[in-house]
């Protein structure tokens, strides 16, 4: 690549330190939102088009054209405000760490977005001065307080994680099950004949409900017999109640909108 002296609007640079950790960055958001995708085992568009878009970006960087870093801030500024301000998704993994991969993933993608941020600024300011275009002196620091606030969000996580001996602790009320963004916070529960069945969703994600299971990826509509009429209960923020269980045997109920989102109702 030559370096070009004109300020023309496609003169180009090599790429500086600056420029680098930006590219990186966005590299990192777009693996990052497509394990997230991944990791919920559910493909969403919109996902899918911001992890294919930030690795577009971190090409256009690469190119070393001198105004693409900060489109690689904007970038960032972007993933900052679409997700916080309009996916509550988002937020909802961040407040979740007891998710781990999700959680440690959403941390991860946003500390990334502030070093695209920071990066895409400084390098392309450097890139319209004269002088050397080296490293700022508070790269380092800057990189280090990221690092260290990342390897601190996964030590909590992992000390949450389900399994671990004191979330495993935590009282659940019977008869309750939680729902995250795309499952059940378990697979069965057992409640007690002529009881109901109380579903709590988590965050405030759009579920319907129905009788039946997932196989595979195919919903099955099916009810068993004795099955009390579930039938496209939808729930968003809150709760509804299923039942009553008047009959004892195992049932399935399952979200239509999410592939494996199956709950077994065991009544005894
Ligand atoms: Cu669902």
């Amino acid at each position: 690549m030559k370096t070009t002296d004109q300020q023309g609007v496609l003169s180009r640079v090599p790429l500086s330190f600056m420029g680098w950790l930006t590219a990186g960055s966005l590299v990192g958001i777009g693996i990052g939102f497509w394990l997230l995708m991944m990791m919920i085992g559910v493909t969403v568009v919109a996902i899918a088009i911001i992890a294919v878009a930030s690795i577009v970006m971190a090409g256009l960087v690469l190119t070393g054209v001198r105004w693409t870093p900060a489109l690689g801030a904007l970038f960032g500024a972007g993933v900052w405000i679409g997700g916080l301000s309009s996916q509550q998704y988002s937020l909802y993994h961040l407040t979740h760490p007891q998710e781990g991969g999700p959680f440690i993933v959403s941390v991860l993608i946003y500390v990334l977005a502030i070093v695209a941020i920071v990066a895409g600024i400084a390098a392309t300011m450097q890139n319209y001065r004269r002088g050397a275009r080296l490293a700022p002196r508070w790269t380092s620091a800057f990189l280090g307080v990221l690092a260290g606030f990342v390897v601190g969000a996964t030590v909590v996580s992992l000390l949450v994680l389900p399994g671990n001996t004191r979330a495993a602790q935590a009282p659940t009320e019977p008869g309750t099950v939680h729902m995250g963004i795309a499952s059940f916070s378990q697979p069965t529960v057992t409640i007690a004949k002529g009881s109901m069945l109380k579903l709590v969703d988590d965050g405030s994600f759009l579920h319907i409900i129905t009788n039946g299971a997932w196989d595979g990826s195919t919903p099955k509509s099916a009810s068993e017999p004795g099955a009390p009429v579930v039938k496209d209960r939808q729930v968003k923020g809150g709760g509804i109640t299923i039942g009553p269980f008047n009959t004892a045997g195992t049932f399935s109920i399952y979200c239509t909108v999410h592939p494996g989102m199956t709950l077994k109702v065991i009544v005894q």
